[in-house]
């Protein structure tokens, strides 16, 4: 169950942590795609967007709450950015702990690539 993120939030790992609070923590991907791309994760283990509760809906608040913030700390909330939540395999997700893509600093083109078939 435990990801690499949960070694990241106790301090077990290595990060650039730009933000924790009792809620979240955010850091900067490993691997950005733009000159922005910091990840904002639930303190508290959830695997998957298919595993939130009714319960979870103040946190994911938090989480869209630190993304806003974090963006204008980054200077590109003018100019805009986009927030991301991959989930399981067609979605992309790789590390299944909940997370929150916060992308900006270029424009990002369109949200999904068209393929022949669509
Ligand atoms: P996703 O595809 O939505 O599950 O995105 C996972 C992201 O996590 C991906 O952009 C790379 C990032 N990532 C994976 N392992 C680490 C890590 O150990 N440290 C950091 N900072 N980011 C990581």
């Amino acid at each position: 169950m435990s990801t690499i993120f949960s070694k990241i939030i106790s301090g077990e790992a290595p990060a650039d942590i730009v933000y924790k609070d009792e809620h979240v923590t955010a850091f900067r991907d490993i691997n950005p795609v733009a000159p922005t791309h910091i990840l904002v994760v639930p303190n508290k283990f959830i695997s998957t967007v298919n595993d939130l509760e009714q319960e979870d809906a103040a946190l994911v608040g938090q989480m869209v709450l630190a993304a806003k913030k974090l963006a204008a700390e980054e200077g590109i909330a003018e100019q805009g950015y986009r927030l991301i939540i991959n989930c399981n395999r067609d979605g992309g997700q790789v590390v299944f702990h909940l997370h929150l893509h916060l992308i900006g600093g270029r424009p990002l083109g369109p949200m999904v690539r068209r393929l022949k078939t669509d």
